[in-house]
């Protein structure tokens, strides 16, 4: 038996709006704004708190401690963290946001997970996505392959990889371009892995006015040290890259034997769904596909709502609940979607709405913010409860960030001095909780 764990992230103290991810609409929109750090992360505990309180086991990944100083030092700067923060704002404001960014929080992007019933030797591996495509984000794999390796410790036949090497060519964003289709988490899934480029591929359709994330390389090479041998590779369409899809969970998302995409969102959308009616087949199973149509749903209100980024989970009895972002509600033609999977036969039988505006004007729904793990049932007992979510663990975190976080912060406002002490005191004080 498996069951499947979320992981959401924690958001971090120097939650803020620098405008680092060309190609990410919600990002150039917000840059310069204020953020509301503390706001930030209460919404990420709510929603953490709701999930959990549907039946599904709810952990978290705690933030990297910002600013990374160790980059700071391998971009030559140097002498007290003062000096180097000062002088790196004065040479760049950018890249002092850069250091800064609590971008780790979208753990849809911390990894990519192959479960034990689909890779060869019959162990869980995780591999953290180098995230290479964006400087700001490149340096959180490994604290992301330590908190992983923390979690899962006392877990028997788990592997946390090392992420790829930061080659362009190898350019991984994590779970974000991959989907697991299954008839139950037990038996054996279908991984959809899907790719904006290939850097050995000259021939295949690019994108014109934004940038690919992930390789193709990076994802068929994540398959084949996984051990999983049941993939599909599928090409993202540029179309849907340059109307600000930056990853897959931008216009696709998929829940065992639910699949919602748009009709713009994998080139050959006819042969992906042909190979996942035979998957089915195969097992005498039934599956739910819903195709949205860009007369439905046009592709910019799917980035404005981001109603792919929905999360689908299942609760205890079977039904799956939608957990979309209030944008969702906020758009008739998005909110309509919603309402039809639900009106369905299919196991989707209600959504619900969660304010989550402070990630998501940084390009971040709720989906974003989770990265789901199958884990079988007798590893389940051996995850690092330091790291589980309930009820007392949600006031625990909330209070720690009620009395460590500003309520606001602007980009310039990161030349602060005393905003090192704060971030480093919130980081030293999360230590206690996790580790204690
Ligand atoms: O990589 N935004 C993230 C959002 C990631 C969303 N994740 C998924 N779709 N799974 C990104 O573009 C914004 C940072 C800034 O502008 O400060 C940022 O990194």
């Amino acid at each position: 038996m498996s069951i499947e764990v979320n992981f959401d992230g924690l958001i971090g103290p120097t939650h803020n709006y620098a405008g680092l991810s060309f190609g990410n609409v919600a990002s150039t929109q917000h840059r310069n704004q204020q953020s509301f750090p503390r706001q930030a992360v209460l919404q990420g505990l709510e929603k953490m708190k709701t999930v959990a309180a549907m039946g599904v086991e709810q952990y978290f990944l705690p933030p990297p401690c910002r600013p990374n100083f160790l980059a700071l030092q391998l971009l030559g700067f140097s002498g007290s963290n003062t000096d180097m923060v000062k002088d790196c704002f004065a040479h760049s404001p950018a890249l002092l946001a850069s250091v800064y960014s609590a971008a780790s929080m979208w753990t849809a992007n911390a990894a990519t997970v192959t479960p034990s019933t689909d890779s060869a030797d019959g162990k869980l591996h995780l591999t953290p996505a180098n995230l290479a495509r964006t400087f700001h984000r490149s340096f959180d794999h490994r604290h992301t392959a330590q908190s992983l390796r923390k979690i899962f410790a006392s877990s028997d036949r788990v592997i946390v990889h090392d992420a790829l090497p930061p080659a362009h060519a190898l350019s991984d964003e994590g779970a974000a371009n991959h989907t697991r289709l299954c008839a139950g988490h037990s038996g054996p899934g279908l991984h959809l892995m899907v790719f904006g480029f290939d850097p050995f591929d000259n021939s295949l359709p690019v994108p014109q006015k934004f940038p690919a994330r992930q390789s193709r390389a990076a994802s068929e090479a994540i398959m084949r040290r996984h051990g999983a041998a049941n993939f599909l590779m599928i090409q993202q369409t540029p179309i849907a890259i340059d109307a600000g899809v930056f990853h897959n969970d931008v216009i696709s998302v998929g829940n065992e034997n639910v699949l919602l995409y748009h009709e713009t969102a994998f080139i050959d959308s006819q042969q992906v769904i042909g190979r996942i009616n035979q998957f089915f087949a195969d097992q005498n199973e039934a599956w739910f596909p819903f195709e949205f149509s860009s007369s439905q749903l046009p592709i910019r209100d799917a980035v404005q709502s981001y109603f792919f980024n929905s999360q689908i989970v299942t609760r205890p009895g079977g039904k799956m609940t939608l957990v979309c972002p209030i944008e969702v509600s906020e758009t008739p033609t998005a909110k309509a979607c919603a309402e039809r999977v639900v009106a369905s036969d299919g196991p989707v039988d209600e959504v619900r709405y969660f304010d989550l505006r402070q990630s998501m004007n940084n390009g971040g729904g709720p989906a974003c913010l989770r990265l789901r793990v199958v884990v079988d049932k007798e590893n389940i007992s051996r995850l690092n409860s330091r790291f589980r979510i309930d009820q007392a663990m949600v006031e625990r975190l909330g209070n720690w960030a009620s009395e460590h976080y500003r309520e606001q912060l602007s980009v310039d406002d990161l030349v602060d001095v005393a905003l090192i002490d704060q971030a480093q005191r919130a980081d030293l004080e999360l230590r206690k909780i996790i580790e204690a």
